[in-house]
Protein backbone atom coordinates (compact mmCIF):
# COMPACT_ATOMS: atom_id res chain seq x y z
CA UNK A 1 0.00 0.00 0.00
CA UNK A 2 1.61 3.54 -1.38
CA UNK A 3 0.26 6.20 1.63
CA UNK A 4 -0.21 9.92 0.00
CA UNK A 5 -0.84 12.89 1.69
CA UNK A 6 -3.74 14.38 0.28
CA UNK A 7 -2.64 18.42 0.07
CA UNK A 8 -6.15 20.39 0.18
CA UNK A 9 -7.75 21.79 3.21
CA UNK A 10 -10.81 21.77 0.95
CA UNK A 11 -12.89 19.01 2.69
CA UNK A 12 -15.32 18.36 -0.41
CA UNK A 13 -12.58 18.41 -2.93
CA UNK A 14 -10.96 15.63 -0.70
CA UNK A 15 -14.44 13.79 -0.30
CA UNK A 16 -14.51 13.84 -3.94
CA UNK A 17 -11.01 12.35 -4.46
CA UNK A 18 -11.04 9.61 -2.08
CA UNK A 19 -13.95 8.58 -3.33
CA UNK A 20 -12.31 7.77 -6.97
CA UNK A 21 -9.58 6.52 -5.25
CA UNK A 22 -11.39 3.37 -3.57
CA UNK A 23 -9.77 0.30 -4.73
CA UNK A 24 -6.51 1.67 -5.66
CA UNK A 25 -3.75 0.37 -3.36
CA UNK A 26 -3.50 3.64 -2.12
CA UNK A 27 -3.83 5.11 1.45
CA UNK A 28 -5.48 8.57 1.63
CA UNK A 29 -4.03 10.81 4.57
CA UNK A 30 -5.53 14.08 5.18
CA UNK A 31 -3.69 17.42 6.04
CA UNK A 32 -5.96 17.18 9.38
CA UNK A 33 -3.74 14.86 10.82
CA UNK A 34 -0.73 16.87 10.59
CA UNK A 35 -1.98 19.87 12.64
CA UNK A 36 1.22 22.23 12.28
CA UNK A 37 1.61 22.77 8.68
CA UNK A 38 2.04 26.35 7.46
CA UNK A 39 -0.56 26.44 4.62
CA UNK A 40 0.98 26.51 1.23
CA UNK A 41 1.08 30.29 -0.18
CA UNK A 42 -1.04 29.81 -3.71
CA UNK A 43 0.62 32.89 -6.13
CA UNK A 44 1.19 30.85 -9.10
CA UNK A 45 -0.39 32.20 -12.08
CA UNK A 46 -1.41 28.85 -13.64
CA UNK A 47 -3.51 25.62 -12.22
CA UNK A 48 -0.37 23.85 -12.82
CA UNK A 49 2.23 26.59 -11.01
CA UNK A 50 -0.76 26.01 -7.82
CA UNK A 51 -0.35 22.75 -7.98
CA UNK A 52 2.95 21.79 -8.19
CA UNK A 53 3.92 24.54 -5.45
CA UNK A 54 1.05 22.72 -3.06
CA UNK A 55 2.15 19.34 -3.94
CA UNK A 56 6.00 20.29 -3.36
CA UNK A 57 5.41 22.30 -0.33
CA UNK A 58 3.46 19.51 1.38
CA UNK A 59 5.59 16.64 0.49
CA UNK A 60 8.79 18.64 2.14
CA UNK A 61 6.99 19.22 5.51
CA UNK A 62 5.11 15.98 5.93
CA UNK A 63 7.66 13.93 4.39
CA UNK A 64 6.01 12.10 2.65
CA UNK A 65 4.27 11.26 -1.00
CA UNK A 66 1.57 14.18 -1.94
CA UNK A 67 -1.03 14.77 -4.33
CA UNK A 68 -2.38 18.32 -4.90
CA UNK A 69 -5.32 19.52 -7.28
CA UNK A 70 -5.50 23.29 -8.37
CA UNK A 71 -8.97 23.99 -9.83
CA UNK A 72 -11.11 26.66 -10.71
CA UNK A 73 -13.74 28.15 -12.79
CA UNK A 74 -13.07 29.96 -16.23
CA UNK A 75 -15.75 32.23 -17.63
CA UNK A 76 -15.67 33.44 -21.61
CA UNK A 77 -16.87 36.85 -21.21
CA UNK A 78 -15.00 37.90 -18.80
CA UNK A 79 -11.56 36.52 -20.05
CA UNK A 80 -11.27 33.15 -18.12
CA UNK A 81 -11.93 35.13 -14.85
CA UNK A 82 -12.11 34.12 -11.59
CA UNK A 83 -9.40 31.14 -12.99
CA UNK A 84 -6.88 30.96 -10.66
CA UNK A 85 -8.71 33.55 -8.25
CA UNK A 86 -11.46 31.52 -7.73
CA UNK A 87 -11.65 30.60 -4.30
CA UNK A 88 -11.18 34.32 -3.43
CA UNK A 89 -12.79 35.75 -6.08
CA UNK A 90 -15.15 38.11 -3.79
CA UNK A 91 -11.69 38.88 -1.70
CA UNK A 92 -9.65 36.83 1.04
CA UNK A 93 -12.35 36.64 3.44
CA UNK A 94 -15.04 35.78 0.22
CA UNK A 95 -16.91 32.45 1.18
CA UNK A 96 -18.72 30.58 -1.67
CA UNK A 97 -21.91 32.47 -1.30
CA UNK A 98 -20.00 35.69 -1.77
CA UNK A 99 -17.93 34.46 -4.50
CA UNK A 100 -21.53 33.08 -6.18
CA UNK A 101 -23.04 36.41 -6.05
CA UNK A 102 -20.06 38.30 -7.40
CA UNK A 103 -20.25 36.10 -10.85
CA UNK A 104 -23.74 36.93 -10.64
CA UNK A 105 -22.96 40.88 -10.43
CA UNK A 106 -20.53 40.80 -12.96
CA UNK A 107 -21.85 38.62 -15.82
CA UNK A 108 -25.37 40.18 -15.20
CA UNK A 109 -25.58 42.68 -18.44
CA UNK A 110 -24.30 39.25 -20.61
CA UNK A 111 -25.66 36.67 -22.36
CA UNK A 112 -22.33 34.56 -22.81
CA UNK A 113 -22.66 32.57 -19.86
CA UNK A 114 -20.24 29.89 -21.60
CA UNK A 115 -17.70 28.47 -18.86
CA UNK A 116 -15.28 25.55 -18.18
CA UNK A 117 -13.83 24.16 -14.74
CA UNK A 118 -10.40 22.92 -15.36
CA UNK A 119 -8.21 20.77 -12.42
CA UNK A 120 -4.81 20.13 -12.50
CA UNK A 121 -3.32 17.56 -10.41
CA UNK A 122 0.39 16.65 -9.33
CA UNK A 123 1.47 14.28 -7.67
CA UNK A 124 5.08 14.25 -6.13
CA UNK A 125 6.87 11.20 -4.39
CA UNK A 126 9.40 11.57 -1.79
CA UNK A 127 12.01 11.21 -3.81
CA UNK A 128 10.95 14.18 -6.03
CA UNK A 129 9.21 11.74 -9.16
CA UNK A 130 6.54 13.67 -10.53
CA UNK A 131 3.15 12.92 -12.29
CA UNK A 132 0.57 15.16 -13.42
CA UNK A 133 -2.89 15.42 -14.93
CA UNK A 134 -5.98 17.74 -15.86
CA UNK A 135 -9.24 17.46 -17.01
CA UNK A 136 -11.95 20.54 -17.99
CA UNK A 137 -15.57 19.95 -17.97
CA UNK A 138 -17.70 22.55 -20.42
CA UNK A 139 -20.82 24.23 -18.94
CA UNK A 140 -22.96 27.52 -18.29
CA UNK A 141 -23.58 29.98 -16.34
CA UNK A 142 -27.21 29.89 -15.21
CA UNK A 143 -28.83 33.13 -13.19
CA UNK A 144 -29.92 31.50 -10.25
CA UNK A 145 -28.36 28.79 -7.92
CA UNK A 146 -29.57 25.51 -8.20
CA UNK A 147 -28.80 22.60 -6.10
CA UNK A 148 -27.62 21.73 -2.86
CA UNK A 149 -24.97 19.24 -3.19
CA UNK A 150 -21.17 19.84 -4.21
CA UNK A 151 -19.04 23.27 -3.29
CA UNK A 152 -17.90 26.08 -4.98
CA UNK A 153 -19.56 27.17 -8.04
CA UNK A 154 -21.68 23.97 -8.19
CA UNK A 155 -25.34 25.48 -7.94
CA UNK A 156 -24.13 27.81 -11.08
CA UNK A 157 -22.58 25.36 -13.47
CA UNK A 158 -24.99 23.73 -15.51
CA UNK A 159 -24.38 20.97 -17.34
CA UNK A 160 -26.48 21.00 -20.74
CA UNK A 161 -25.97 17.19 -21.42
CA UNK A 162 -26.98 16.16 -18.30
CA UNK A 163 -29.84 18.98 -17.85
CA UNK A 164 -28.76 20.06 -14.68
CA UNK A 165 -26.38 21.90 -12.52
CA UNK A 166 -23.56 20.29 -10.42
CA UNK A 167 -24.87 21.10 -7.04
CA UNK A 168 -27.74 18.63 -8.54
CA UNK A 169 -25.58 15.63 -9.12
CA UNK A 170 -24.90 12.94 -6.75
CA UNK A 171 -20.89 12.64 -5.40
CA UNK A 172 -20.74 9.68 -8.18
CA UNK A 173 -22.07 11.39 -11.25
CA UNK A 174 -20.38 14.70 -10.20
CA UNK A 175 -17.38 12.83 -10.63
CA UNK A 176 -17.97 10.92 -14.08
CA UNK A 177 -18.07 13.69 -15.71
CA UNK A 178 -16.13 16.78 -13.46
CA UNK A 179 -12.69 18.11 -14.47
CA UNK A 180 -11.88 16.82 -10.91
CA UNK A 181 -13.09 13.28 -11.75
CA UNK A 182 -11.09 13.12 -15.56
CA UNK A 183 -8.01 14.61 -13.80
CA UNK A 184 -8.06 11.46 -11.26
CA UNK A 185 -8.87 9.13 -13.27
CA UNK A 186 -5.95 9.82 -15.71
CA UNK A 187 -4.03 10.20 -12.25
CA UNK A 188 -5.05 6.94 -11.41
CA UNK A 189 -4.23 5.13 -14.45
CA UNK A 190 -0.35 6.91 -14.17
CA UNK A 191 0.31 6.07 -10.38
CA UNK A 192 -1.09 2.22 -11.07
CA UNK A 193 1.82 2.27 -13.82
CA UNK A 194 4.26 4.41 -11.31
CA UNK A 195 3.62 1.87 -8.41
CA UNK A 196 3.93 -1.68 -10.17
P1 LIG B 1 -7.08 23.73 -1.49
O1 LIG B 1 -6.18 24.73 -2.17
O2 LIG B 1 -6.77 23.56 -0.05
O3 LIG B 1 -7.15 22.42 -2.23
P2 LIG B 1 -9.22 25.50 -2.35
O4 LIG B 1 -10.71 25.41 -2.27
O5 LIG B 1 -8.57 26.79 -1.94
O6 LIG B 1 -8.59 24.28 -1.50
P3 LIG B 1 -8.23 25.94 -5.03
O7 LIG B 1 -7.19 26.90 -4.60
O8 LIG B 1 -7.86 24.90 -6.06
O9 LIG B 1 -8.79 25.09 -3.80
O10 LIG B 1 -9.50 26.77 -5.52
C1 LIG B 1 -10.51 26.09 -6.12
C2 LIG B 1 -11.77 26.95 -6.13
O11 LIG B 1 -12.38 26.81 -7.42
C3 LIG B 1 -12.77 26.40 -5.14
O12 LIG B 1 -12.67 27.01 -3.87
C4 LIG B 1 -14.10 26.70 -5.84
O13 LIG B 1 -14.46 28.04 -5.63
C5 LIG B 1 -13.74 26.51 -7.31
N1 LIG B 1 -13.93 25.10 -7.72
C6 LIG B 1 -12.96 24.19 -8.03
N2 LIG B 1 -13.50 22.99 -8.30
C7 LIG B 1 -14.83 23.13 -8.14
C8 LIG B 1 -15.92 22.25 -8.25
O14 LIG B 1 -15.75 20.97 -8.51
N3 LIG B 1 -17.12 22.74 -8.03
C9 LIG B 1 -17.33 24.03 -7.73
N4 LIG B 1 -16.36 24.93 -7.58
C10 LIG B 1 -15.10 24.50 -7.78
Amino acid sequence: MKELVLASSNFKKAEEIAALFQGLPIVIKLLANFPDLPEAVENGSTFLENARLKAKHYSQYTNSACLADDSGLEVDALNSKPGVFSARFAGEQGNDADNKEKLLVELKATENRKARFCCVMVFIDVDGSQLETYGICKGEIIKESRGDGGFGYDSLFYVPEFGCTMAEMTLAEKNKISHRGKALRKMAVKLSRYMK
